[in-house]
Formats: C-alpha cells, structure tokens, sequence
C-alpha cells in the first residue's frame, strides 16, 4: 500500500446531550478525523483525543501537530504491507497513541477496502454480532438519572454503567439496584478516588456490581492491585492500560479481572489486538470502551469488538445517542436484543458523508507524498 495524500482536519459536533464525568463536562466535540487517499480509494481514520488533557494527557492539538509533523509525513515514506506496519513507522515516537491509532486504523480501513474483505475480519473477528452496554454520565438528579436508565433497558441494552464520583456513586447504586436487582450494573470512576476511600469502595461490594472501573489514578497498577485484594467485585482497567506490556503486568499483579480495551488509547488495532490476545490467553475477558466517536470511530469499534474475547457488553452504542446527525450512512442502530449487527460489505461497512464533513470542518491541512 502506498499512501499518496493525507488530509487532516477538525470537525466540530455538538452533542444531542452534554456527557458529565469525574474529570469534567462535555457538551460539543471538537474531532480531528484523518483521510487517506491511495490508488483511487480514500480511507478514514478518527482521532479519540479529547478537547482537553484530562481523560489522557492528549488533546486535539497536540495529536494534530503530531501528526501533520511527525507521523503523516513518515507514512506517506512507508512501504505498507498493512496497518500492522503502521507501529514500526511510528515506533521512533514515543506516547501519542490516539494520534498514531487515527491513522493506523485509517490504513487498516484502506487495506480492508483494498482486499475487499470486511474490516472486522481483517482484523480477526469472529462474533456476526456484539453485545451492547451504555455509559451514562453524572446527571443534575437521581430522578433524571433513573429515567435516562428506564429508557435504556426499554431500548434493549445489556449491561448499564453508571459514571460516578464522591458524592455520585452510593446514593445511586443503591436507588438502581432497589429498582433493578438483576441488571448487568457497573461504575466507571475516571481515577476520582485515593487510598483514604478503600474502605468506602468496599461497601460496594452490596450493589453486585459486574465491574468498578478505573477507581484510582489513571497511571496507576499497584494500589489498583491492593484494593483489588480486597474486593470480590471485579475491577476493570482503563485509563492505566496503554499496550501489552501494561496488561500483561496488570493482569499478573491483579490490579484488574477485567480489561476495557480502547483502539485509540492503545495506539491503534494492531496494539488492540495484542492486549485482546494477552487478555485471552489468561482468562480475562475484555470489552470496547467508547470515547464519543462518531460514526467512523464507532465503526472501527464495532470491527474490533467482533474479536472472540470481547464477551462482555462494551460502550459501543447506537449513534443517535450522541449526535442527532450521524458523518456516517446508514448510522449505528442497536436491535431491540441490545446488538449491533457487524457488517459483512467489504471495508468499515458504513458510508463515510463526505459532503456533511465539509460542512462540519473548522480546519484542515493536506500532506502528500
Ligand atoms: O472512561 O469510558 C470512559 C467517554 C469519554 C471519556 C472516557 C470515557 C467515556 C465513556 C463514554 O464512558 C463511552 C461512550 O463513548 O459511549
Ligand atoms: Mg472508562
């Protein structure tokens, strides 16, 4: 494969509803999405890097000036056999790995467009369909927060996660599990808790939680491992895992039974696959996560999540729950079963709508060969 031209550029998408976490509100999405053109053919990739460094220590300006400096102009040097060369043209790089994944996903896509077989099955997949779970952020009210949940179950999703913090999280754990005992239920703490709320997280352990998820610092193993110690509850990593070697060190000192694999935070498909295969090999299940992507990014998700070992509901949700206007045709719908269908047309399986792109796009840069 040889790329010819590389465009970047920024579009910005408000949201339908503001998403709260521990670490801070969103309420529009500011996306740097790559396109390569090679042979005739174009190809997408989408940067997960936030509008601020506060989920990473990325952000959408330092993945564009990365990538306009550094990676686009190495990869359009490259003799590609496919997306798995992307690591070894970019190893020279160290960190910024949602910019690195944008386009090795982006050759992934090309090389799937080109081979004509679907993206998921390029990259291993087995599953025809994924099972689906929602992250619900930090709502004004439990009322509010318990409405959002009924309509969810009523929508057909397998598993809820509920974003919480100190002051957000008892309180409604117990006013969800005293309306839905027998959900799939767990929590995502984006890292808001320290060595004093052990004890607290413990009483937890009452709501029979499937997974705590990223309870302590975002960088962290070993207190993850203690706490871990001393709770039957599974906890999941996110945040702390960046590649094989982190869950590979997580796994063995227990800091997690569970691992969220995000394509973006791992540096792209080809690292994604390597912690889906470690997790395999020694029993530990795995599941996507989500970082609101749009349609691009929610595709390459959904390809990803066909690989065997995803067994458990991921974040990978229908798109209009977070655009009222998807960049994708048709858009991500989830069957009443709570299941998104992975597509068997050859490539990422979705339209790209180039023409409502352009319309989106705030800034733009074009390298090439
Ligand atoms: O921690 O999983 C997370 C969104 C932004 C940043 C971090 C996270 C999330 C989510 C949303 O939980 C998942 C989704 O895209 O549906
Ligand atoms: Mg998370």
């Amino acid at each position: 494969l040889n790329i010819d031209a590389i465009h970047l550029r920024e579009i910005n998408m408000p949201l339908a509803h503001p998403f709260e976490t521990s670490f801070g509100m969103t309420t529009g999405r500011r996306i740097l999405l790559v396109e390569l053109e090679s042979d005739g053919l174009t190809a997408w990739g989408e940067c997960v890097a936030g509008e601020h460094p506060y989920f990473s220590d990325e952000m959408i300006d330092t993945a564009w000036i990365i990538t306009e400096t550094e990676l686009a102009p190495r990869l359009l040097e490259a003799d590609l056999i496919g997306g798995g060369s992307c690591p070894e043209v970019f190893k020279q790089v160290r960190g910024h790995r949602m910019a690195k994944a944008a386009l090795e996903n982006a050759v992934w896509d090309l090389h799937a467009q080109v081979e004509r077989v679907p993206l998921a099955e390029l990259l291993g997949g087995t599953r025809q369909k994924i099972p689906c779970g929602v992250s619900i952020g930090i709502q004004t009210s439990k009322e509010r927060l318990l409405d959002i949940i009924e309509a969810e179950l009523a929508a057909g999703y397998q598993r809820i996660k509920l974003k919480c913090k100190p002051g957000w999280d008892n309180n409604i754990f117990e006013a969800v599990r005293d309306r839905w005992p027998n959900i799939l239920l767990s929590c995502d703490a984006n890292s808001a808790y320290r060595m004093r709320d052990f004890d607290h997280i413990t009483t937890w352990e009452n709501y029979d939680l499937l997974m705590i998820e990223q309870p302590l610092w975002y960088d962290d193993f070993y207190f993850h491992s203690m706490l871990q110690k001393r709770l039957a509850t599974p906890i999941c990593l996110d945040e702390s895992i960046r590649n094989r070697r982190d869950a590979l060190a997580a796994i063995d000192m227990e800091s997690c039974r569970i691992v969220n694999i995000k394509v973006g935070r791992v540096g792209g498909f080809s690292e994604a696959i390597a912690v889906h295969n470690a997790a395999a090999e020694r029993g530990i299940p795995v599941w996507c996560g989500g970082m609101l992507e749009t349609g691009i990014g929610r595709s390459h998700n959904i390809a990803l999540s066909s690989l065997p070992n995803f067994s458990l509901p991921g974040d990978v949700s229908a798109s209009s729950r977070y655009w009222t206007q998807d960049i994708i045709e048709p858009a991500v719908t989830v069957s009443t079963k709570g299941e998104i269908t992975v597509p068997t047309t050859p490539g990422r399986g979705f339209e790209v709508q180039k023409d409502r792109i352009e319309a989106l796009t705030v800034r733009r840069q074009s390298l090439y060969a």
